[in-house]
């Protein structure tokens, strides 16, 4: 018998990304095995391995069609497109989703101290980063001529060290810049994990795979943040609350027996549930409110 055609998607293999990315691939039915220290864990359930890697390799492994998938940050997409640009290619992979993690910004930063005019206090400046391609382009973008000091690491310690004026790094909480005393003053690129795909064309057996996979990453994206709400509540409030039910389309609506002016009131929400909402719920006339996580939903 032959041998079923196998997905190959390349995961980061230590770093902030790693857990965030299986956890997506488990939500969505993988089932994998890997053994300590190995590269390729195994699809048990589903025609579809993972290659661990470092994040800065997966574009190449998609783009050169070693692997098939593959989830990386948008930021390093990004900057390796710019790189076969400036290298006089232009990136064949295609970006088939943005996904709901790693989310970050590429900002410019400053010493506290340092006044800020706008972009153009850069001009003349020296600012290190591990991004060269995507700050030379808003630089050149802005007609500011400044110095690229290109580190492989560490690029928040650069000004202290007297090796640059500013850099460009990866921001989220902002607590790093703070601690090194740097505020960010412009933001190049916002970022979140992106799921990558290989540019050549793949046989039916892996495309049908890869629609499945895709259709279940958008059934748990949108469960992530829906909730399932049931609530009691007089007919006469039901405009009102309809209308305080957040991202629900259509409710169910049931008699509730022995109350002719009763109902039930079942609805999916796909935004989260505050407790301002559930106040509000019950100020317009509702009672026994229940709100549920939804575990899986397909369209
Ligand atoms: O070894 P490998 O090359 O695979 O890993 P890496 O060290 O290059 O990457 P890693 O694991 O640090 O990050 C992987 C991806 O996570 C990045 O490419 C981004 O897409 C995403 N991500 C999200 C971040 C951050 N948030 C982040 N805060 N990557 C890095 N940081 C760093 C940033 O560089 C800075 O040093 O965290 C620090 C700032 O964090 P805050 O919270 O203090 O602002
Ligand atoms: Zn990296």
């Amino acid at each position: 018998m032959e041998k079923p055609l196998r997905l190959k998607l390349a995961v980061q293999k230590s770093g902030r990304l790693t857990e965030l990315s299986t956890d997506l691939l488990v939500r969505c039915g993988l089932k994998f095995s890997r053994a300590k220290d190995q590269l390729l864990g195994f699809g048990e359930n589903m025609p579809l391995d993972l290659l661990f890697v470092r994040d800065d390799d997966i574009p190449d492994l998609v783009e050169e069609d070693v692997c098939d998938l593959g989830l990386v940050g948008l930021n390093v997409v990004e900057e390796k497109k710019l790189e076969l640009a400036a290298r006089g290619y232009s990136a064949r992979f295609e970006i088939l989703r943005s996904l709901d993690f790693g989310r970050c910004r590429l900002s410019i930063a400053v010493p506290d101290e340092v006044i800020w005019n706008g972009p153009s206090s850069l001009e003349g400046r020296r600012i290190a980063t591990t991004y060269p391609y995507a700050l030379a382009k808003w630089l050149t973008d802005r007609r500011i001529r400044a110095e690229i000091v290109t580190l492989s690491g560490a690029v928040e310690i650069a000004p202290r060290l007297g090796r640059a004026d500013a850099i460009c790094d990866l921001v989220s909480t902002g607590s790093t810049l703070e601690a090194n005393r740097l505020r960010e003053v412009e933001v190049l690129l916002e970022s979140h994990a992106v799921l990558v795909r290989t540019p050549v064309e793949l046989p039916k057996e892996k495309s049908d795979w890869v629609a499945r996979l895709l259709m279940r990453i958008d059934g748990v994206q949108q469960v992530r943040e829906s909730k399932y709400i049931m609530l009691h509540a007089p007919r006469a409030a039901l405009p009102a609350i309809r209308s305080l039910l957040p991202g629900s389309e259509s409710p169910t609506i049931m008699p509730l027996e022995g109350s002719a002016d009763k109902v039930a009131i079942h609805a999916v929400c796909r935004e989260n549930v505050f407790w301002e909402t559930l106040e509000a719920l019950k100020t317009a006339g509702a009672s026994s409110l229940l709100v549920l996580p939804v575990e899986k939903m397909l369209a």
